[in-house]
């Protein structure tokens, strides 16, 4: 009955609410690719999800490899019970390895198809609603310290209470940025100054010397795990690390050799919910807070993260980000929705949202 009997692969661009977003290294876009999927099963229901790389250059993935990936493991998704996330990832392993980004978004789907069969909210399944709502942070594109502070102060006054502060250029330069930024901010605003890996060691030790007093957070300071490492002996900031947690081993790395109290968790670069839950939980159990969300996205990928930190308890939590609050395009009425800078998961079974077929054009492919 829930055998897949059609999977539907549909492209649509996501322009960013803000102008241009910029992060170091001179990575910087105005609109993403992203990709949606439609996993059909024979008693006539679906579940969607969806993937969104941010670009080619955030991490080793974009939108063309999601969607060849896809064609790849289609095929072997037929038959298989659309319900059962284990049995359709054995189904993708068997003709791809790793490409965990476009795993997720067949992943999501399933979770979609599986709460709608349950005929419950995909955070019952995760662990059980544990928060009704929770705060949602936005990131700030890197520009001029005195944008960035504008920035900080006109989203602060829509309710947003954490910031993740662009930086990972010259030390100097990002120094007077989280300066601004400090400044700009209300009391009681988080802060974390992520750096996308951008610094080289030698600009990670300077910059940490500049900024070690600002009551800020440091996110993925170096590109490679072991600097970090270094960066870390350095500086009294609390770390958080992301780029460089691709597994368990990773993760235990990041808390036991890095000394990081945080990891920021991916849907895309985990395999979807099932592998980020599997993260999430080994995470708190090491006595970490986890920051939940995926590289980029809209509407679906917004309403897994929703579930996701809807089963997250509060003080388990560092940061959540709704995407479909950054970017313009909504494929699901723009649901679920933010109300004052916080969010909360629907109550529907499943994802709990349904995409508008009208406001998408033919599928890329089908299979
Ligand atoms: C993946 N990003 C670059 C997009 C959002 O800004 C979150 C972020 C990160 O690196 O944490
Ligand atoms: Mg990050």
């Amino acid at each position: 009955m829930t055998q897949i009997v059609a999977i539907d692969v549909y492209g649509y661009e996501l322009t960013y609410a803000h102008g241009e977003y910029v992060m170091s290294s001179g990575r910087a876009a105005t609109a993403q690719d992203s990709t949606l999927v439609r996993v059909s099963c024979e008693d006539g229901t679906y579940g969607w999800g969806e993937v969104c790389t941010l670009a080619g250059t955030y991490w080793p993935a974009f939108a063309g490899g999601a969607r060849a990936a896809l064609a790849e493991m289609a095929p072997a998704l037929l038959g298989v019970d659309g319900t059962n996330p284990a049995a359709v990832h054995a189904a993708m392993n068997s003709r791809l390895m790793g490409h965990d980004y476009a795993k997720s978004a067949v992943d999501l789907a399933c979770w979609d198809l599986l709460g709608k069969r349950a005929g419950l909210p995909v955070a019952e399944l995760l662990g059980g609603r544990v928060q009704t709502d929770f705060p949602l942070y936005e990131a700030v594109p890197l520009s001029s310290p005195e944008a960035m502070a504008e920035f900080v102060a006109r989203r602060s006054a829509a309710g947003i209470t954490c910031f993740q502060v662009k930086i990972g250029n010259e030390p100097a330069d990002d120094d007077a940025r989280l300066r601004a930024v400090s400044e700009a901010a209300s009391a009681g605003t988080t802060l974390i100054g992520d750096a996308n890996g951008g610094w080289t060691l030698q600009q990670a030790v300077s910059a940490v010397r500049l900024v070690d007093a600002l009551p800020i957070y440091l996110e993925q300071p170096c590109r490679r795990i072991e600097d970090c490492r270094t960066v870390r002996t350095l500086t009294s900031l609390p770390m958080v690390m992301d780029e460089s947690v691709l597994t368990p081993l990773d993760l235990v790395a990041a808390k036991n050799e890095v000394g990081a109290g945080s990891v920021n968790l991916k849907l895309g670069r985990l395999g979807g919910l099932t592998g980020t839950r599997m993260m999430r939980d080994l995470a708190v159990s090491l006595g970490m807070s986890v920051s939940l969300e995926d590289a980029w996205g809209g509407d679906v990928t917004t309403a897994a993260v929703s579930h996701l930190a809807a089963s997250t308890a509060c003080h388990d939590m560092l940061s959540v980000s709704f995407f479909n609050d950054w970017t313009n395009e909504h494929v699901a009425g723009h649901r679920p929705r933010s109300a004052a800078g916080r969010g909360s998961a629907p109550t529907e079974p499943g994802l709990g949202i349904d995409v508008d077929l009208d406001r998408l054009g033919e599928p890329l492919f089908t299979v």
